[in-house]
């Protein structure tokens, strides 16, 4: 891959991180193997300016990391001079950036090998689809560092892995393995070493292929509606049902299908 942004995609992204097309799919590597792609802020507000001026073309993104490590998380280097508020600016900060890619325009699948901890696996939880490499562990060491989640953590992966196992996994430091994490859900595919982009560009191409209209409902309405209360999430759930029936492309898609033109669901 070029370390050049090519074109239609932000030209100003910093040094850190790498930025491809390919047809409708945008790849994001975190690129800054000597620090094992630690975030510091250069790094993570790039993230954002990648996601914010992301071309109209593109239906699908997939993050990925350069290097043995998906990110050994926040860079410590910058916490140590913080004072109270500046810490709190500097989390807020990274909610802006990992809300923009958890309730961004296009579904993200992240790719994730070696360390996938800290900061590493916040990043990650805010991601749609994750593909894990053999080599990806997973870890919290804030506990043990004497700090706490800060980039959305404590919200995102208890609803991934559960409450129980977070606070396990932060009092005491343990890492789990990759098995353990497509287990717990922290991965939804399990690959070989050197598999996951492969897998994740296969991944993204497919969902790139699903409406935008559909897409948009996955990631947008799912999850709020997931978090409401019964009747309105019922009530969101007929809105939005509706809204998608309606579109011209998903009316031509059942057409295909009633008349024998379109794939049958099969195992996989
Ligand atoms: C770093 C960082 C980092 C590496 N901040 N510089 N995260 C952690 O507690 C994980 C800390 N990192 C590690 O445990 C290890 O680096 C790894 C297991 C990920 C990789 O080990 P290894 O042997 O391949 O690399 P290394 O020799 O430890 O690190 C290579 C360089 O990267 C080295 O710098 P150098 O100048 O000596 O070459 C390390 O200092 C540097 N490096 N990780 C800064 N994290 C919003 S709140 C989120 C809170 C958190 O994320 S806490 C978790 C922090």
């Amino acid at each position: 891959m070029d370390a050049a942004p090519k074109k239609g995609l932000p030209a100003n992204l910093p040094a850190s991180l790498c930025a491809e097309l390919q047809g409708d799919i945008a790849i994001l590597r975190l690129s800054r193997p000597e620090k094992r792609n630690a975030l510091h802020d250069e790094l993570v507000f790039g993230i954002e300016t990648f996601f914010q001026e992301l071309p109209a073309t593109v239906k699908a993104v997939v993050l990925h990391g350069e290097g043995d490590h998906f990110s050994a998380g926040l860079d410590l280097n910058e916490l140590t001079e913080r004072d109270f508020a500046e810490a709190v600016e500097h989390s807020r900060g990274w909610h802006r950036v990992f809300e923009q890619i958890e309730f961004g325009r296009v579904p993200v699948v992240s790719v994730l090998h070696g360390a996938v901890v800290g900061g590493g696996l916040e990043l990650a939880c805010s991601t749609h689809v994750r593909v894990a490499e053999l080599s990806a562990y997973y870890g919290l060491p804030e506990g043990t560092r004497g700090i706490f989640v800060g980039g959305g953590g404590s919200v995102r992966i208890p609803r991934v892995i559960g409450i129980s196992r977070m606070t396990e996994m932060m009092l005491t430091g343990r890492t789990y393995g990759a098995e353990d994490g497509l287990a717990f859900g922290l991965s939804h595919y399990l690959v070989e070493n050197g598999e996951g982009l492969k897998k994740g560009i296969e991944l993204a191409t497919k969902i790139a292929s699903n409406t935008s209209l559909t897409n948009f409902a996955i990631i947008q309405a799912l999850p709020r509606i997931a978090e409401s209360d019964r009747a309105s999430g019922f009530l969101m759930e007929s809105l939005v049902a509706s809204l998608t029936q309606s579109g011209g492309e998903a009316k031509a898609r059942l057409k295909a299908f009633l008349e024998k033109r379109a794939p049958k669901v099969v195992r996989d």
